[in-house]
């Protein structure tokens, strides 16, 4: 694979390893990323975290140019924004929404996905590990579409 596959994270991830551990598990998003790495094997892999929404958007933007797969935990922007959905929706490459929990085991807020209207595949409640599952994933799906 020549283009890197790019993996998404949005708001408070960055707090991943302290964060409510009952939920996210101890794991920082730097163990996070190396799991990705670690999973795309020889694929390169673009891993970007931010809080801010706009950022995320360009990022797809960029990825709709230069990558070959994106996995996105979107965080709290899964259940607010269609800018991220309008955006993913130019992406032509598969497209992994990956969560830390099960988000439909969770309060009812967290049951309705704009990005799940759009997402080849959703991965949700692995914990950190569903990071690796989700890169594994994309890369079999951008292979069977390349063969
Ligand atoms: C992460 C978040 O930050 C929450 O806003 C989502 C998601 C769940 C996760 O499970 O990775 O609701």
């Amino acid at each position: 694979m020549t283009k890197p596959i790019y993996v998404l994270n949005g708001p408070n991830l960055n707090r991943l390893g302290t964060r409510e551990p009952h939920l996210y598990g101890s794991t920082t998003l730097a163990e996070v990323e190396a799991m990705c790495r670690e999973a795309a094997g020889d694929c390169l892999v673009a891993f970007r975290q931010s809080n801010r929404e706009y950022e995320l958007i360009d990022w797809i933007h960029e990825a709709i140019d230069e990558g070959c797969a994106i996995v996105i935990n979107p965080a709290a922007f899964t259940f607010t924004s269609m800018a991220i959905l309008d955006a993913l929706k130019m992406f032509p490459g598969p497209v992994i929404e990956l969560h830390i929990t099960n988000i439909h085991r969770r309060e009812p807020i967290y049951h309705r996905s704009y990005v799940s209207l759009v997402a080849t595949a959703i991965i949700a409640g692995l914990g950190a590990w569903g990071y690796g599952v989700a890169v594994h994933a994309a890369l079999e799906l951008v292979r069977a579409k390349a063969a």
